[in-house]
């Protein structure tokens, strides 16, 4: 059997932190180099590390060459609500990043290669729930970002053998990490500000209802899609995947069934015209029939799990949500 050796770009961000570390358990320490364009606060425990910006073609070559690399997760991207605020540099790094790792794999003949997608490829004039294959006319530039990314995925595929898979996530909700700057990141703040007793002001509308995914699922996912037999894998764009859909109102609903003294306002900001543009719920038939994926976790047993194992990270001791525990 082949030793993979894998690079994780990205690894600093919300779902880098855990997917190299489940990876890790999967395979091994060494097996598994994290990088990222900033070197995290515990560089010396998530060794091994290497700091690098996925613009510079040149320094990913040369990573990729020292650790014998034979896998690419590419997480790095700039997210919905922080792409606007500069959207050509946004798109700089989410296409070109994505380029230099899709000709990496063509040179090298990189046995697999992972690309996230988002439900933010999706736009006012598509149906909802949204088909697999349906319309997509995104208004943000990170949407339209994933939606060019998502075709440059299938090209690579088709015209150079490039295994390259993806998967289109719902707003991501995990415990051991922050998010980054996205339209769905009132969903893990709430349950910071349930366990800091600190009043929750939410920047979407109460009813402004989104498809959303726990953590644990979402690496579950993108983990049997990686080693889902190549003849399964029928779609390279990137495949739908559901688990749950809510608004603000009832995450609060859920959150106050532990934490009944939560003070909830909303206050709507440009992320709410974002979330707008998106659909409410989308359809991932097509991940179920090719590799038999199925969601675990529903709202409450989220918000159970969030709430149980949130202060194991984060030490609400003394009101702050920026201060890791381990
Ligand atoms: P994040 O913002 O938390 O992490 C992204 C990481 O990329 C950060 O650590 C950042 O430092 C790094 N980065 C930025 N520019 C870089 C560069 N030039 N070179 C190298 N690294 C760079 O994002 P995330 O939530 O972990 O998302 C990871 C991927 O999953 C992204 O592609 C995102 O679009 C996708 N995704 C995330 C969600 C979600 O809800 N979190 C949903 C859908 C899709
Ligand atoms: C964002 O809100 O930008 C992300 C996403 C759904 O892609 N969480």
């Amino acid at each position: 059997m082949r030793k993979d050796k894998f690079l994780i770009i990205g690894a600093s961000g919300q779902i880098g932190t855990e997917l190299t570390e489940s990876l890790r358990n999967l395979y091994s320490t060494e097996q598994v180099i994290a990088s990222d364009i900033r070197a995290p606060h515990n560089e010396a425990a998530i060794a091994p590390f290497e700091v690098l910006d996925i613009c510079d073609a040149k320094a990913l070559a040369n990573v990729v060459q020292k650790h014998q690399i034979t896998q690419i997760y590419h997480l790095a991207a700039i997210l919905s609500a922080k792409g606007e605020a500069n959207p050509l540099q946004s798109w700089n790094i989410n296409m070109q990043g994505l380029l230099n790792v899709l000709e990496i794999a063509k040179e090298k003949k990189l046995h697999r290669i992972y690309f996230p997608s988002s439900i933010a490829v999706f736009g006012p004039n598509t149906p909802s729930p949204a088909p697999q294959d349906t319309v997509m006319q995104p208004l943000t530039v990170y949407g339209i970002s994933k939606a060019a990314g998502e075709n440059w995925c299938a090209y690579y595929h088709k015209k150079y053998g490039v295994d390259v898979r993806g998967l289109r996530y719902p707003g991501l909700i995990g415990y051991k990490s922050l998010p980054g700057g996205g339209t769905t990141d009132y969903a893990v703040d709430i349950y910071h500000k349930a366990l800091a007793q600190e009043p929750f002001e939410c920047f979407l509308n109460a009813d402004t209802k989104l498809p959303m995914m726990y953590m644990a699922d979402a690496i579950r996912a993108t983990i049997e899609l990686m080693h889902a037999p190549t003849e399964l894998i029928k779609i390279h764009h990137a495949y739908n995947v559901a688990a749950m859909s809510f608004a603000p109102k009832d995450i609060v609903k859920s959150v106050r069934k532990y934490k009944p003294d939560l003070e909830v306002s909303y206050k709507p900001d440009f992320r709410e015209q974002i979330a707008k543009s998106w659909v409410d719920d989308f359809d991932d038939k097509a991940a179920q029939n090719d590799w038999n994926w199925k969601p675990e976790y529903d709202l409450d047993t989220m918000t159970q799990d969030m709430l149980k194992k949130l202060p194991q990270y984060f030490d609400f001791s003394i009101n702050t949500e920026e201060t890791i525990v381990s």
